[in-house]
């Protein structure tokens, strides 16, 4: 046995000979897991934490679209732990011919068994996702499996992959179903906190892209009054729903989404759009119930299908008769909405994150569902029909605006010299891998930022007050405002010029670390959103490599005498008065500075508190999930006030400070 096997045995309280040479096989297996626990569940931390529970609930919708189960219930329990009861068949607990053990054992101790037991039912999870249940098991501090079937309820537990003991019939059980709870291994991961809006926007996605499935999460942390946090995800109508939802702040161009369902040469194609006045496109695909961020061949044949049905239409209808340019592509998807779902039995995953699909024969696929879906749509709704050509004319005209705008800008930088905004004190350093540029709210902070960074990488960008909001704004204006210019000739990068992509060339970065700095206040948090919402619509792919942080400047500093003491929470405050409030002489000496602006601060302050690299919180920003970044944005940036109130209210951290 290898140190990791006695390692685990010892753990799990066993004699280490109990199990037979068999065992030592599946140990194996899961003692892969452990020693490279990122390539099974892509990192150890907050994503691979959330994770493990994606791929358990992966496992009851795989039990509900095989057409058992109809209620998963989801609950995040006090200490962290995770169960998820769905009330399907129960995974099967008789002995395996070949093993000689419990077949729940093997699914929970096997690389891959999840689906060995199950003859000619219809499963098609995998890809990311798919790397089954004995996963979670192998990475877990504790695993216990009910499994309710054929009359009885069955128990097995598990530490850290090992079972404890053998599979028990516990006591006769008229209920159906399995329960898993587990609660991750703190030796694995690098944080053990679950969040409860990360695991409700999954869920919520799983319920609009397998409709009729009932989805409960209930969070048992934090209770108030007895009253615990509880929210039902059931969707009728699958991805028209779904586009509703995503769509809810905007304004729709047609009263309702066009949805279609069905299956192209065993390939089950499902997806639903809708045009809004908005100037964004916000197209969603998933493979077998996984986010492809990085698109694949469903994601060509969507497109290819709706360039080529809409050109069709508008071209016979006369419309583009007065036009004089080329329509492209990107005209066709300008204030479009749209989900794609597919199912495919074997996925290919490719790129950088696998999460773009790969199989060519999924491309004609969705091609021919587009088209149909379309073509017979546009011909029984010729009033929307028109509604969309003069929309698509309207983003092409736009486009040639803009493309007058950036070359403007492009033939003044190249008269202008060395093209950097005249406002950017750049850094020394050209190895863009350790360079940082801050993006600074306000002439004045900007100035004590130059003074107190470290010259050789740190660069400074001061920002004169709000960005334009590109939620709202047409393409054209924004290559045209001066603090977006600054913004991205600074980064040393180009957007929009591709016709056919908004791909941006991350190899011209000039610094990997792109950090935010703003007031730590409500005008802060604007400008900050304002910001993000430039780089998330413009240049994704910025977030996406992990460039942009945000910095986080101190909310108080305590003073008491020589002493000082700096505060990012109010637990922090608290603590930090108590202390040196404890100390000889007055409570009164105390004296607390809130610190309401980065201008209040000093050079040396301001290195020592937010800049330097030896002591600052920098929060790096990810996408957790694309769906949701999308409508949160679209919500914040929009017209509707009462639901960016609701969203501020209870994720404000200085709502409390500046209500
Ligand atoms: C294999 C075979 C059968 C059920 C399952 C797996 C199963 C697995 C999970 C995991 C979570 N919930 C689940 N529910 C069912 C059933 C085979 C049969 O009854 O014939």
């Amino acid at each position: 046995m290898s140190e990791l096997d006695q390692e685990n045995v010892e753990k799990a309280n066993l004699p280490k000979n109990d199990y037979g040479a068999d065992s030592i096989q599946v140990l194996e297996g899961l003692e892969a897991v452990r020693k490279r626990p990122a390539m099974y569940i892509g990192d150890i931390n907050e994503r691979g934490l959330h994770h493990l529970v994606y791929e358990v609930i992966d496992n009851s919708i795989d039990e509900a679209l095989a057409g058992y189960c109809k209620n998963i219930d989801v609950e995040i329990l006090a200490d962290n732990s995770i169960s998820v009861l769905d009330d399907g068949r129960g995974i099967p607990t008789g002995l395996t011919e070949k093993e000689g053990k419990s077949a729940l054992e093997i699914v929970m101790t096997v690389l891959h068994a999840g689906g060995k037991f199950d003859k000619g039912t219809y499963k098609v999870s995998g890809g990311l996702h798919g790397v089954g249940v004995s996963c979670v098991n192998a990475l877990s501090k504790a695993v216990r499996v009910d499994v309710y079937r054929d009359g009885r309820h069955y128990v097995q537990e598990y530490s850290r992959g090992v079972p404890l003991y053998d599979v028990k019939d516990v006591e006769p059980s008229s209920y159906s179903g399995t329960k898993v709870t587990f609660t991750p291994d703190d030796t694995v991961f690098s944080t053990l906190v679950y969040n409860y809006d990360t695991l409700a926007a999954r869920v919520r996605d799983l319920s609009f892209l397998n409709k009729g499935i009932k989805l409960t999460l209930t969070d048992h942390r934090n209770v108030v009054d007895g009253n615990v946090k509880k929210e039902i995800f059931f969707s009728e109508n699958g991805l028209k729903d779904f586009i509703k939802y995503l769509d809810a702040t905007r304004e729709p161009l047609t009263p309702d989404p066009i949805h279609i369902e069905g299956e192209k040469n065993d390939i089950p194609v499902e997806l639903a759009m809708q045009y809004n006045t908005s100037f964004n496109e916000n197209v969603h695909s998933y493979v077998n119930n996984i986010n492809t961020h990085e698109g694949g061949t469903h994601l060509s044949g969507f497109r290819r299908g709706l360039t080529r049905t809409l050109k069709n239409y508008a071209d016979k209808s006369g419309l583009l008769s007065k036009v004089k340019f080329e329509i492209v592509g990107d005209d066709f998807r300008e204030g479009l909405t749209a989900v794609v779902s597919v199912k495919v039995q074997e996925p290919q995953f490719e790129g950088q994150t696998k999460t773009k699909l790969g199989n060519n024969e999924v491309l004609g696929c969705v091609d021919q569902a587009v088209s149909e879906m379309l073509n017979n749509y546009l011909e029984e709704h010729p009033k929307e029909a028109k509604l969309i050509v003069e929309k698509v004319i309207l983003a092409a005209t736009a486009r040639h605006a803009a493309r007058k705008a950036r070359e403007m800008v492009q033939r003044k930088t190249i008269m202008g010299g060395a093209g950097l905004p005249g406002k950017l004190a750049d850094c020394s350093e050209k190895n863009a891998t350790v360079c940082e540029v801050f993006l600074v709210e306000g002439d004045s902070a900007g100035g004590t930022a130059k003074q107190g960074r470290d010259r050789k990488i740190q660069a400074i960008l001061p920002l004169r007050g709000k960005i334009l909001n590109v939620e709202k704004a047409m393409s054209h204006r924004v290559f045209d405002s001066e603090e977006i210019k600054n913004i991205y000739t600074a980064l040393g990068v180009t957007i929009g010029t591709e016709e056919d992509s908004k791909a941006l060339n991350m190899e011209k970065l000039r610094y990997h670390k792109v950090v935010i700095m703003t007031d730590a206040d409500v005008d802060g948090s604007h400008i900050a959103t304002l910001i993000l919402t430039f780089f998330f619509r413009f240049m994704r792919e910025l977030i996406e490599c992990g460039h942009v942080y945000i910095a986080t400047p101190p909310l108080y500093l305590i003073k008491k005498g020589k002493n000082e003491r700096y505060c990012w929470t109010e637990e922090d405050r608290a603590n930090a008065v108590a202390q040196l409030g404890s100390g000889s002489g007055n409570e009164k000496d105390v004296h607390i500075q809130r610190y309401k602006g980065l201008g209040e601060m000093n050079a040396e302050q301001l290195w020592a508190t937010t800049m330097d690299p030896a002591q600052r919180i920098l929060r790096k920003v990810s996408i957790n999930n694309a769906a949701e970044a999308d409508r949160v944005f679209s919500m914040l940036m929009g017209d509707d006030v009462p639901p960016r109130r609701e969203f501020i209210e209870k994720n404000a951290t200085y709502a409390n400070i500046d209500a």
